[in-house]
């Protein structure tokens, strides 16, 4: 298979470690991204619409659910997950969080948590991409304390009855089902609530000046009425939309080096070229001092998050650790991302180049699946044992 760009960003050579499928799905993922997605990506965040049209390419090349077994699903390592993550998010958060929502926060828990009808219903068409999920865990006045939340269901004869309201959901207008969370008597349960089920309305959240390629949306139930075999029956409490988001983090801590990744390229490409005074901009200390931080920066928190995807996959990696890679990995690409804006001046604001949209992008991935303060308090909580949440 020929490759079209470069290998990724990999200073450490980490490519040396991967399997040959490994390999093999990144190289075809970073083609993806370089033919139809960065040339139209600042477009999609300029007019705030969300790349669908890729959506088939991803399902065709088996990255919806692909660390999952069986029911259609590509079944690969969480290595090749992570990596698909990251060259999904060189491109865009937006494309990276289509995928995470998808695969980790709906076929996730149907996977683990599904009577095998939910899973023979769902997983197949969703791998397939012509199912579209979304998660519905936030409320207006829950974000980080979900445990806290407002929405309920209770049993009418052969149904549920949903009442409540999910806030910031991705892809929530244009999902075919989502997996909401819900008290049932006090205890947190998931349903698969269908487009059009009645009493379900959903509407776009406006005005984002982040992840503008990606839908972001409010769900409401008012009396919502589902059939009795919509709740996923093997799992209650917070462990259902804590575990899947165990899920979905790993892929975000590796995503947002991804981001990262392309801003450093871009500040590279700039300082070379850009010259100001006697010579190219590259050439000035402070200036190799910021990109020198910036390349060691994305390299340990690729050795990060590699050895959390060996530790996953030999079953031994904790939420915890998952928090470390998480909030470590998010901020400082953050961190290369406002780096790399003041490399390119003036220039660094503009959609021509793609720091600006990547920037802005990393302030919900901060704050999303966890903010930085949330994974810091797992964190402390794990090594003093005091929790200091509440
Ligand atoms: P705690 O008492 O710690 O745990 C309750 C139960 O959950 C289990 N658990 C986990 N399981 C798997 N993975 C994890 N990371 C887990 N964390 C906890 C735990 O074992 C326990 O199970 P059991 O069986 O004993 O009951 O729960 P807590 O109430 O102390 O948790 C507090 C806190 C703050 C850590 C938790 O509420 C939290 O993580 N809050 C953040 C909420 C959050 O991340 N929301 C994200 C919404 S979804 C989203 O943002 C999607 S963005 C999508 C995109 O990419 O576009
Ligand atoms: P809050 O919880 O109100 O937090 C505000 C600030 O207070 C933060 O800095 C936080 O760290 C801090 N804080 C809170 N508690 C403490 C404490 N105990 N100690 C110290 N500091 C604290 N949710 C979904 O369910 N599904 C989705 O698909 C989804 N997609 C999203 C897409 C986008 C674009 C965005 C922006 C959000 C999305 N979310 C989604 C919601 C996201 O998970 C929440 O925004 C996040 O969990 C934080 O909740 P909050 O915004 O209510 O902030």
């Amino acid at each position: 298979m020929s490759v079209s760009s470069p290998p990724p960003l990999d200073f450490l050579g980490l490519r040396d470690l991967l399997s040959p499928e490994e390999r093999m799905v990144a190289d075809a993922v970073r083609r993806l991204v370089d033919e139809r997605v960065i040339p139209v990506i600042g477009q999609h965040f300029e007019r705030g619409t969300s790349l669908l049209e890729v959506v088939p390419e991803m399902a065709g090349m088996g990255l919806f659910g692909m660390h999952l077994q069986g029911y259609g699903c590509a079944g690969m390592s969480s290595t090749a997950y992570g990596l698909v993550c990251q060259e999904l998010e060189r491109g865009d958060s937006g494309v990276r969080s289509f995928c995470s929502v998808q695969g980790s926060l709906v076929m996730f828990p149907i996977r683990a948590f599904g009577s095998e009808e939910q899973k023979l219903r769902w997983l197949p068409k969703m791998a397939a991409g012509e199912v579209i999920g979304c998660f519905g865990l936030t409320e207006p006045d829950f974000g980080s304390n979900p445990a806290g939340m407002l929405t309920t269901a209770r049993k009418d004869g052969g149904s549920y009855v949903i009442n409540g309201r999910k806030r910031w959901i991705t892809n929530g207008t244009i999902a075919d089902v989502a997996l909401v969370w819900a008290k049932l008597d006090g205890k947190i349960r998931g349903f698969l609530v269908e487009k059009g089920a009645p009493g379900f309305t959903s509407y776009e959240i406006e005005h984002k000046m982040s992840l503008r390629a990606s839908i972001t949306a409010e769900l409401i139930f008012e009396d919502c009425r589902v059939p009795e075999d919509s709740m996923l029956p093997d799992v209650e409490g917070l462990r259902g939309p804590l575990g899947s988001l165990n899920e979905a983090r790993f892929g975000i801590l590796w995503g947002a080096l991804g981001a990262a990744a392309a801003c450093y390229e871009a500040a590279l490409d700039y300082a070379t070229n850009r010259v100001q005074f006697s010579r190219p901009i590259a050439g000035y200390q402070l200036t190799q001092e910021k990109l020198v931080q910036m390349l060691t920066e994305i390299s340990k928190g690729q050795l990060l998050a590699y050895r959390l995807a060996q530790l996953k996959e030999a079953g031994r990696c904790t939420p915890a650790q998952i928090s470390m890679g998480k909030m470590n990995n998010v901020r400082q690409a953050l961190e290369v991302a406002r780096t790399a804006r003041s490399i390119l001046g003036a220039n660094g604001i503009t959609l021509d180049y793609p720091v600006i949209r990547h920037l802005l992008n990393l302030e919900t991935v901060y704050t999303y699946e966890g903010t930085n303060e949330i994974h810091l308090l797992t964190l402390g909580r794990e090594i003093t044992g005091i929790s200091a949440f509440e």
